[in-house]
């Protein structure tokens, strides 16, 4: 194999590289960003504690109480650099219409000038003084034929590091890569080279960033390149670049879905098993509902989750779809977690994992918002503050970044499902889609048909939180919890899930059910009615006796959902009246919301599916009548 050699930088691929593709791609970025050294992650436990080790020197992490925290660090990022920046994020495909009026879009050969071959082109030189890590990763297990590999070159150990948790990472990725497989190229610097533009030496800073940032994405070429950030969803290249963006345009060439979706496996006490996907927007709560504990009264039933937030679903030769998670860690929103709201997930947390500006305890730990009722008396915040309960009531200071997250391995999950390496993935039964609405929208809704469901899916609205830069809580449409995530034009991808649903009936296939949720709908007093959490398992219930043909239920203007009678309410004190007004239909907001719709199929309305409008006039007809 031809090695090529840069002056005065190794290139070092290790002797089990054999894919000369990949070699001279990683020499060229090299080349383009005059990175001091290139470094090959092996994925090794002792490749993650040196790098690590060297994130604590640096000042980026600091080692938790080994007592109370084992093997866990915490980070803290630049405070300008603490989620997703959908106003820098770029879909370039060769047409604008490709990418359509809901993404961000630029001419590839413009972004192509502006990052790489321009005279002040961003990437030039960009990785100087600093390592280039090579993370080659599987996302899904390895080898599974509905896997694909990626490889993302990078500045920053603190993504190197990441990328091991989230996904299967290194020298395995390589073996499934062979000599000539395909790869899905990521391209990743922060964007603050230690040399300046005199050729001197600049002193690291802990975060480094810049406040420039484009997350660019080129579906034709199925290649990512990110700039300017450190943080989780922006630099995780895996994650939404690859698993939603550039996947979901592979999806809609192939014939497959990737959609922003947690996975559950749900039991019954008779021992059968369900598989359920839902989509929720980022923050609204479903690493939560993976890792659901039935309450009291629901003796045998056990949910067991296969991901949390992002599923790749193919239709199988028996008609069914088959769902997996193409993620091996969850990188989920630390506060509002606790022993009542997801108990799983901090056992998940007890070790091993990487805290990402959340609040340090006086004795090394770590606190956030919501993880027990009083506060400790004595905190340093996120940005390294001293915090305390009095200052926080004078100033409003949040300990925690209300999007400061965790990193932790699906394998610290007790209630990890045994399927969820599955290289086959799992059958699912039904998708659920939710938006956190505190108004107009019903508990749960049956779809009566697939074209209803898309409808519901695809006009979903919902409050916008702080993983996206930005966020303050406005109702805007995010259809199936793919507004920021869907890597081509949003029409074309309702078109999608039609003929993907209709092909599949076409062969006689049971589709799964489709049904859209709401746990966040707000009574008088501003607070939330429904419970949530654990409790969402009497809706959970409801969903499955509605497959089963069951379960009972009342038509409404757009689908089906239960009467107080046909949930189960063993253990929860919840009267008719409180029931009444999570589940209700107010037609004068029904009337506000589908002017929304309406708005919503204005702006894409070039390829709007026909099915829609006309499911939206049927819908009015229902109202009206
Ligand atoms: O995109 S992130 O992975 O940073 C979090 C999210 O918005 O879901
Ligand atoms: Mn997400």
């Amino acid at each position: 194999m031809n090695r090529p050699v840069l002056e005065g930088v190794r290139l070092n691929p290790p002797a089990y590289v054999e894919h000369q593709r990949l070699v001279d791609w990683v020499a060229q970025i090299a080349a383009l960003t005059e990175a001091a050294d290139v470094y090959w992650c092996d994925g090794s436990l002792a490749e993650y504690e040196r790098l690590c080790q060297q994130l604590v020197d640096a000042g980026t992490m600091m080692k938790l109480n080994p007592e109370l925290r084992p093997n866990s660090y915490l980070a803290r990022s630049d405070a300008s650099d603490v989620a997703r920046v959908e106003d820098r994020t770029f879909i370039c495909s060769a047409s604008k219409e490709d990418a359509g009026p809901t993404n961000n879009w630029m001419a590839p050969a413009e972004m192509r000038a502006l990052l790489q071959t321009g005279d002040k082109a961003l990437f030039k030189g960009a990785m100087k003084g600093r390592t280039m890590y090579v993370v080659p990763f599987s996302m899904g297990p390895l080898g599974s034929h509905i896997s694909h590999i990626g490889v993302e070159l990078t500045d920053s150990p603190y993504v190197a590091i990441s990328m091991r948790t989230m996904t299967r990472m290194g020298r395995g990725a390589l073996e499934v890569l062979g000599k000539t497989g395909n790869f899905v190229p990521c391209v990743h610097t922060v964007g603050a080279p230690l040399v300046d533009s005199e050729g001197r030496g600049q002193k690291d800073v802990p975060w480094p960033c810049n406040p420039t940032k484009y997350i660019v994405h080129y579906p034709e070429t199925r290649e990512i390149w990110s700039y300017g950030s450190g943080y989780g969803g922006n630099a995780l290249l895996g994650k939404k670049c690859f698993a939603l963006r550039i996947a979901s345009t592979m999806g809609r060439d192939q014939g497959w879905l990737a959609e922003h979706m947690l996975i559950l496996g749900v039991t019954n006490p008779a021992g059968k098993k369900y598989h359920v996907a839902a989509a929720f927007p980022s923050a609204c709560g479903k690493t939560n509902f993976s890792m659901l504990v039935p309450p009291e009264g629901y003796t045998g039933w056990k949910v067991t989750t296969v991901g949390d937030d992002i599923a790749w679903i193919k239709p199988h030769a028996d008609g069914r779809m088959y769902a997996i998670n193409p993620e091996a860690g969850y990188f989920g929103v630390a506060p509002g977690t606790n022993e009542h709201t997801n108990p799983n997930c901090l056992a998940s947390l007890k070790r091993d994992a990487v805290f990402t500006n959340v609040a340090l305890t006086d004795d090394g730990d770590v606190w956030w918002e919501g993880l027990t009722e009083t506060p400790p008396a004595h905190l340093i915040d996120w940005m390294g503050r001293d915090w305390t309960p009095a200052i926080a009531k004078q100033t409003g200071a949040k300990a925690a970044h209300p999007n400061s997250r965790f990193t932790v391995a699906a394998t610290n999950n007790p209630v990890l499902d045994v399927q969820w390496d599955d290289p086959e993935g799992v059958p699912i039964d039904a998708f659920i889609f939710g938006g956190r609405r505190s108004t107009t929208v019903p508990l749960v809704t049956e779809a009566r048909t697939w074209a209803e469901g898309v409808y519901m899916a695809a006009t979903m609205g919902s409050e916008t939180t702080a993983a996206m830069a930005g966020g303050n809580g406005a109702v805007r449409r995010d259809p199936f919890a793919m507004l920021p995530f869907t890597g081509y034009n949003m029409a074309d991808y309702f078109q999608h899930w039609l003929d993907l649903g209709g092909q599949l009936a076409a062969k006689g296939a049971k589709l799964p059910g489709i049904f859209c949720v709401n746990w966040f709908r707000k009574g008088d007093d501003g607070t939330f009615v429904w419970p949530g959490y654990g409790e969402n398992m009497r809706v959970l219930e409801w969903v499955l006796g509605r497959l089963e043909g069951k379960a009972g239920g009342a038509e409404n203007v757009f689908g089906t959902s239960p009467r107080f009678e046909d949930l189960r309410w063993d253990g929860l004190a919840f009267s008719r009246d409180q029931f009444a007004s999570v589940i209700g239909i107010d037609k004068a907001s029904w009337q506000e919301e589908l002017k929304l719709h309406a708005e919503l199929f204005r702006q894409l309305e070039h390829h709007l599916p026909a099915e829609l409008p006309a499911t939206k006039a049927r819908i009015e007809a229902r109202l009206a009548g």
